[in-house]
Protein backbone atom coordinates (compact mmCIF):
# COMPACT_ATOMS: atom_id res chain seq x y z
CA UNK A 1 0.00 0.00 0.00
CA UNK A 2 1.44 3.45 -0.73
CA UNK A 3 0.88 6.99 0.37
CA UNK A 4 2.93 9.57 0.96
CA UNK A 5 2.61 9.37 4.73
CA UNK A 6 3.93 5.80 4.56
CA UNK A 7 6.98 6.79 2.74
CA UNK A 8 7.57 9.15 5.53
CA UNK A 9 7.20 6.78 8.21
CA UNK A 10 9.21 3.77 6.77
CA UNK A 11 12.13 6.48 5.29
CA UNK A 12 12.49 6.84 9.30
CA UNK A 13 12.59 2.84 10.24
CA UNK A 14 9.09 2.50 11.00
CA UNK A 15 6.27 0.23 9.62
CA UNK A 16 2.61 2.00 9.33
CA UNK A 17 0.63 -0.63 10.97
CA UNK A 18 -2.94 0.18 11.13
CA UNK A 19 -5.32 2.91 11.09
CA UNK A 20 -8.61 4.29 12.68
CA UNK A 21 -11.04 6.72 12.94
CA UNK A 22 -11.41 7.01 16.81
CA UNK A 23 -13.81 8.33 18.97
CA UNK A 24 -14.31 10.40 22.24
CA UNK A 25 -14.75 6.56 24.50
CA UNK A 26 -11.30 4.82 22.76
CA UNK A 27 -9.40 7.18 25.43
CA UNK A 28 -7.40 8.60 22.95
CA UNK A 29 -5.69 11.75 24.96
CA UNK A 30 -6.77 15.07 23.49
CA UNK A 31 -10.10 13.38 21.78
CA UNK A 32 -10.86 11.90 18.03
CA UNK A 33 -9.25 12.29 15.17
CA UNK A 34 -7.34 9.30 12.75
CA UNK A 35 -4.79 7.16 15.08
CA UNK A 36 -2.17 5.60 12.57
CA UNK A 37 -0.21 2.62 14.89
CA UNK A 38 3.54 2.56 13.60
CA UNK A 39 5.91 0.11 14.94
CA UNK A 40 9.10 -1.89 13.69
CA UNK A 41 9.11 -5.09 11.93
CA UNK A 42 11.60 -6.23 10.14
CA UNK A 43 15.38 -5.20 11.04
CA UNK A 44 14.67 -1.40 9.74
CA UNK A 45 14.16 0.03 13.02
CA UNK A 46 17.06 -1.85 15.20
CA UNK A 47 19.66 -1.59 12.49
CA UNK A 48 19.16 2.22 12.59
CA UNK A 49 18.75 2.02 16.58
CA UNK A 50 21.83 0.25 17.40
CA UNK A 51 23.72 2.74 14.86
CA UNK A 52 22.48 5.56 16.81
CA UNK A 53 21.83 4.03 20.66
CA UNK A 54 23.65 6.60 23.52
CA UNK A 55 25.83 3.77 25.28
CA UNK A 56 25.36 5.49 28.21
CA UNK A 57 21.58 5.25 28.72
CA UNK A 58 20.54 2.59 26.10
CA UNK A 59 16.81 3.25 26.35
CA UNK A 60 15.06 2.25 23.33
CA UNK A 61 11.94 4.27 24.14
CA UNK A 62 14.28 7.59 24.53
CA UNK A 63 15.54 7.40 21.42
CA UNK A 64 12.00 6.40 19.79
CA UNK A 65 10.62 9.40 21.15
CA UNK A 66 13.88 11.85 19.89
CA UNK A 67 12.78 10.41 16.09
CA UNK A 68 8.98 10.52 15.97
CA UNK A 69 8.05 13.27 17.83
CA UNK A 70 10.07 15.25 14.99
CA UNK A 71 8.32 12.75 12.20
CA UNK A 72 5.38 12.99 13.87
CA UNK A 73 5.45 16.98 13.98
CA UNK A 74 6.46 16.98 10.36
CA UNK A 75 3.19 14.91 9.38
CA UNK A 76 1.10 17.38 11.66
CA UNK A 77 0.44 14.84 14.12
CA UNK A 78 0.78 14.33 17.54
CA UNK A 79 2.86 10.84 19.21
CA UNK A 80 1.70 8.69 21.77
CA UNK A 81 4.04 6.66 23.02
CA UNK A 82 3.55 2.83 24.38
CA UNK A 83 5.67 3.49 27.24
CA UNK A 84 3.20 6.74 28.55
CA UNK A 85 1.84 6.73 32.18
CA UNK A 86 -1.13 5.54 32.40
CA UNK A 87 -0.51 2.64 29.99
CA UNK A 88 -2.27 3.83 26.60
CA UNK A 89 -4.44 0.93 25.22
CA UNK A 90 -2.15 0.28 22.00
CA UNK A 91 -3.48 -3.63 22.06
CA UNK A 92 -6.93 -2.64 22.01
CA UNK A 93 -6.45 -0.06 19.30
CA UNK A 94 -4.65 -2.58 17.03
CA UNK A 95 -7.73 -4.34 17.31
CA UNK A 96 -9.66 -1.31 16.04
CA UNK A 97 -6.97 -0.14 13.24
CA UNK A 98 -7.51 -4.17 12.10
CA UNK A 99 -3.50 -5.12 12.15
CA UNK A 100 -4.11 -7.52 14.06
CA UNK A 101 -5.53 -10.17 16.79
CA UNK A 102 -5.06 -11.07 20.62
CA UNK A 103 -2.94 -14.27 20.51
CA UNK A 104 -3.64 -16.40 23.25
CA UNK A 105 -0.25 -15.30 24.46
CA UNK A 106 -1.57 -11.67 25.12
CA UNK A 107 0.34 -10.18 22.67
CA UNK A 108 -0.92 -8.73 19.48
CA UNK A 109 -0.86 -11.22 16.52
CA UNK A 110 -0.18 -9.57 12.75
CA UNK A 111 -1.12 -11.50 9.41
CA UNK A 112 2.26 -11.33 8.10
CA UNK A 113 4.92 -10.14 10.70
CA UNK A 114 2.97 -12.47 13.58
CA UNK A 115 4.49 -12.57 17.11
CA UNK A 116 7.55 -10.50 15.84
CA UNK A 117 6.37 -6.74 15.62
CA UNK A 118 6.13 -3.94 18.53
CA UNK A 119 4.50 -0.68 18.44
CA UNK A 120 6.66 2.31 18.96
CA UNK A 121 3.74 5.35 18.59
CA UNK A 122 0.38 6.02 18.00
CA UNK A 123 0.19 9.23 15.33
CA UNK A 124 -2.89 11.42 16.15
CA UNK A 125 -3.87 13.51 13.63
CA UNK A 126 -5.00 16.93 13.85
CA UNK A 127 -6.62 16.81 9.90
CA UNK A 128 -7.29 13.44 7.86
CA UNK A 129 -4.38 12.49 5.93
CA UNK A 130 -6.58 10.80 3.51
CA UNK A 131 -5.27 7.66 4.22
CA UNK A 132 -6.30 4.30 1.96
CA UNK A 133 -9.39 1.87 4.09
CA UNK A 134 -7.91 -0.72 5.84
CA UNK A 135 -8.13 -4.47 5.09
CA UNK A 136 -8.62 -6.94 7.72
CA UNK A 137 -7.43 -10.27 7.86
CA UNK A 138 -8.27 -13.28 9.47
CA UNK A 139 -7.83 -14.34 12.99
CA UNK A 140 -4.69 -17.25 12.08
CA UNK A 141 -5.02 -18.53 15.85
CA UNK A 142 -8.54 -19.88 14.83
CA UNK A 143 -6.82 -22.30 12.44
CA UNK A 144 -3.53 -22.46 14.05
CA UNK A 145 -3.07 -26.96 14.35
CA UNK A 146 -2.21 -27.70 18.07
CA UNK A 147 -1.63 -23.86 19.35
CA UNK A 148 2.49 -24.69 19.68
CA UNK A 149 3.03 -21.17 21.31
CA UNK A 150 0.77 -22.56 24.64
CA UNK A 151 2.94 -25.73 25.17
CA UNK A 152 6.29 -24.36 24.59
CA UNK A 153 7.70 -22.52 27.45
CA UNK A 154 9.65 -24.75 30.24
CA UNK A 155 7.87 -23.18 33.06
CA UNK A 156 4.40 -22.98 31.33
CA UNK A 157 4.04 -19.48 31.55
CA UNK A 158 1.37 -19.05 29.56
CA UNK A 159 -2.15 -20.60 30.28
CA UNK A 160 -4.10 -18.75 27.47
CA UNK A 161 -5.78 -16.38 29.85
CA UNK A 162 -2.63 -14.90 31.77
CA UNK A 163 0.85 -15.00 31.96
CA UNK A 164 2.93 -15.77 34.91
CA UNK A 165 5.53 -13.18 35.06
CA UNK A 166 7.65 -14.25 38.31
CA UNK A 167 7.77 -17.84 36.96
CA UNK A 168 8.95 -16.47 33.61
CA UNK A 169 11.13 -14.08 35.19
CA UNK A 170 12.97 -16.88 37.66
CA UNK A 171 13.67 -18.84 34.70
CA UNK A 172 15.26 -16.76 32.73
CA UNK A 173 17.08 -15.44 35.25
CA UNK A 174 19.10 -18.51 35.92
CA UNK A 175 21.28 -20.97 33.81
CA UNK A 176 18.26 -22.88 32.04
CA UNK A 177 16.99 -19.90 30.91
CA UNK A 178 20.06 -19.22 28.66
CA UNK A 179 18.02 -20.51 25.46
CA UNK A 180 15.09 -17.17 26.03
CA UNK A 181 17.97 -14.98 26.76
CA UNK A 182 20.09 -15.95 23.51
CA UNK A 183 17.33 -16.41 21.12
CA UNK A 184 13.82 -15.33 22.39
CA UNK A 185 10.91 -16.11 24.04
CA UNK A 186 10.61 -20.12 23.21
CA UNK A 187 6.78 -19.46 23.32
CA UNK A 188 6.82 -16.39 20.33
CA UNK A 189 9.79 -18.61 18.47
CA UNK A 190 7.13 -21.93 18.31
CA UNK A 191 4.57 -19.86 16.10
CA UNK A 192 4.63 -20.54 12.78
CA UNK A 193 3.25 -16.93 11.43
CA UNK A 194 5.56 -14.35 10.04
CA UNK A 195 8.49 -16.91 11.15
CA UNK A 196 10.82 -14.69 8.46
CA UNK A 197 10.30 -11.78 10.23
CA UNK A 198 12.05 -13.33 13.75
CA UNK A 199 14.21 -10.89 15.63
CA UNK A 200 18.14 -11.20 15.09
CA UNK A 201 19.77 -12.33 18.19
CA UNK A 202 21.14 -9.09 18.88
CA UNK A 203 17.47 -7.63 19.22
CA UNK A 204 15.91 -10.68 20.85
CA UNK A 205 19.04 -9.88 23.78
CA UNK A 206 18.55 -6.42 23.99
CA UNK A 207 14.91 -7.08 25.01
CA UNK A 208 14.85 -9.66 27.05
CA UNK A 209 17.96 -7.93 29.21
CA UNK A 210 16.19 -4.78 29.39
CA UNK A 211 12.99 -7.05 30.42
CA UNK A 212 14.94 -9.33 33.21
CA UNK A 213 16.21 -5.51 34.18
CA UNK A 214 12.76 -4.11 34.91
CA UNK A 215 11.90 -7.09 36.57
CA UNK A 216 14.55 -8.05 38.81
CA UNK A 217 15.35 -4.02 40.10
C1 LIG B 1 2.64 -3.47 31.30
C2 LIG B 1 3.20 -4.16 30.08
C3 LIG B 1 3.89 -5.34 30.26
C4 LIG B 1 4.01 -6.01 31.62
C5 LIG B 1 2.78 -6.85 31.97
C6 LIG B 1 2.12 -7.50 30.79
C7 LIG B 1 0.96 -8.42 31.18
N1 LIG B 1 0.76 -9.45 30.39
O1 LIG B 1 0.28 -8.20 32.15
C8 LIG B 1 5.31 -6.84 31.45
C9 LIG B 1 6.46 -5.96 31.87
C10 LIG B 1 5.38 -8.15 32.16
C11 LIG B 1 5.33 -6.98 29.93
C12 LIG B 1 6.05 -7.95 29.30
C13 LIG B 1 6.17 -8.07 27.95
N2 LIG B 1 5.70 -7.22 27.04
CO1 LIG B 1 4.57 -5.72 27.48
N3 LIG B 1 3.58 -4.14 27.73
C14 LIG B 1 3.06 -3.59 28.79
C15 LIG B 1 2.40 -2.25 28.39
C16 LIG B 1 3.40 -1.13 28.71
C17 LIG B 1 1.08 -1.91 29.05
C18 LIG B 1 0.00 -3.05 28.99
C19 LIG B 1 -1.22 -2.58 29.73
O2 LIG B 1 -1.26 -2.66 30.95
N4 LIG B 1 -2.20 -2.04 29.03
C20 LIG B 1 -3.35 -1.44 29.65
C21 LIG B 1 -4.64 -1.83 28.94
C22 LIG B 1 -5.63 -0.73 29.22
O3 LIG B 1 -4.33 -1.91 27.53
P1 LIG B 1 -5.28 -2.68 26.45
O4 LIG B 1 -4.56 -2.59 25.15
O5 LIG B 1 -6.65 -2.14 26.45
O6 LIG B 1 -5.36 -4.14 27.02
C23 LIG B 1 -5.12 -5.29 26.30
C24 LIG B 1 -4.13 -6.12 27.04
O7 LIG B 1 -4.37 -6.02 28.42
C25 LIG B 1 -4.43 -7.50 26.49
N5 LIG B 1 -3.94 -8.59 27.35
C26 LIG B 1 -3.12 -8.52 28.40
N6 LIG B 1 -2.86 -9.72 28.88
C27 LIG B 1 -3.52 -10.59 28.13
C28 LIG B 1 -3.56 -11.96 28.20
C29 LIG B 1 -4.31 -12.66 27.24
C30 LIG B 1 -4.36 -14.15 27.30
C31 LIG B 1 -5.02 -11.93 26.23
C32 LIG B 1 -5.81 -12.63 25.20
C33 LIG B 1 -4.95 -10.53 26.21
C34 LIG B 1 -4.19 -9.89 27.15
O8 LIG B 1 -5.87 -7.51 26.36
C35 LIG B 1 -6.34 -6.17 26.24
C36 LIG B 1 -7.09 -6.08 24.94
O9 LIG B 1 -6.35 -6.55 23.84
C37 LIG B 1 2.20 -2.48 26.86
C38 LIG B 1 2.22 -1.18 26.05
C39 LIG B 1 0.82 -0.59 25.97
N7 LIG B 1 0.70 0.67 26.29
O10 LIG B 1 -0.11 -1.29 25.61
C40 LIG B 1 3.37 -3.40 26.52
C41 LIG B 1 3.22 -4.42 25.41
C42 LIG B 1 1.89 -5.12 25.56
N8 LIG B 1 4.27 -5.37 25.69
C43 LIG B 1 4.85 -5.86 24.64
C44 LIG B 1 5.88 -6.86 24.65
C45 LIG B 1 6.56 -7.15 23.31
C46 LIG B 1 6.22 -7.52 25.81
C47 LIG B 1 7.27 -8.63 25.99
C48 LIG B 1 7.26 -9.71 24.92
C49 LIG B 1 8.62 -7.93 26.14
C50 LIG B 1 9.87 -8.69 25.67
N9 LIG B 1 10.45 -9.48 26.47
O11 LIG B 1 10.28 -8.47 24.54
C51 LIG B 1 6.91 -9.21 27.35
C52 LIG B 1 5.98 -10.44 27.37
C53 LIG B 1 4.52 -10.03 27.38
C54 LIG B 1 3.43 -11.06 27.45
N10 LIG B 1 3.54 -12.23 26.92
O12 LIG B 1 2.37 -10.76 28.00
C55 LIG B 1 4.29 -5.24 23.37
C56 LIG B 1 3.41 -6.23 22.63
C57 LIG B 1 3.60 -6.16 21.14
C58 LIG B 1 2.67 -7.11 20.48
N11 LIG B 1 3.09 -7.72 19.40
O13 LIG B 1 1.57 -7.31 20.94
C59 LIG B 1 3.54 -3.97 23.93
C60 LIG B 1 2.27 -3.56 23.18
C61 LIG B 1 4.56 -2.82 23.91
C62 LIG B 1 5.01 -2.38 22.53
N12 LIG B 1 5.97 -1.45 22.52
O14 LIG B 1 4.57 -2.83 21.51
N13 LIG B 1 4.59 -6.02 29.33
S1 LIG C 1 1.17 -20.60 17.69
FE1 LIG C 1 -0.87 -20.58 16.79
S2 LIG C 1 -2.24 -20.01 18.48
FE2 LIG C 1 -0.16 -19.45 19.09
S3 LIG C 1 0.06 -17.31 18.48
FE3 LIG C 1 0.84 -18.55 16.77
S4 LIG C 1 -0.92 -18.82 15.41
FE4 LIG C 1 -1.72 -18.13 17.37
S1 LIG D 1 10.87 -16.10 27.89
FE1 LIG D 1 11.14 -18.30 28.24
S2 LIG D 1 10.42 -18.60 30.36
FE2 LIG D 1 9.63 -16.63 29.68
S3 LIG D 1 7.60 -17.02 28.84
FE3 LIG D 1 9.04 -17.15 27.12
S4 LIG D 1 9.59 -19.31 27.00
FE4 LIG D 1 8.67 -18.99 29.01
Amino acid sequence: MEHPVFTRIMAEGFMPFGWFASQPGDRVPDGAGLVLLIGNAGPGMFRRFARERDPARDSLDDWCRAVIDPLAQGLGARALYPFDKPPLPFLTWAQQAGCGHASPLGLNIHPTYGLWHAFRAALSFEADPGLPPMSRSPHPCETCIGRPCLTACPVDAFTGESYRIDDCVRHIASSAGEDCMLHGCLARRACPVGRNYRYRDQQVTFHMHAFRRAHME
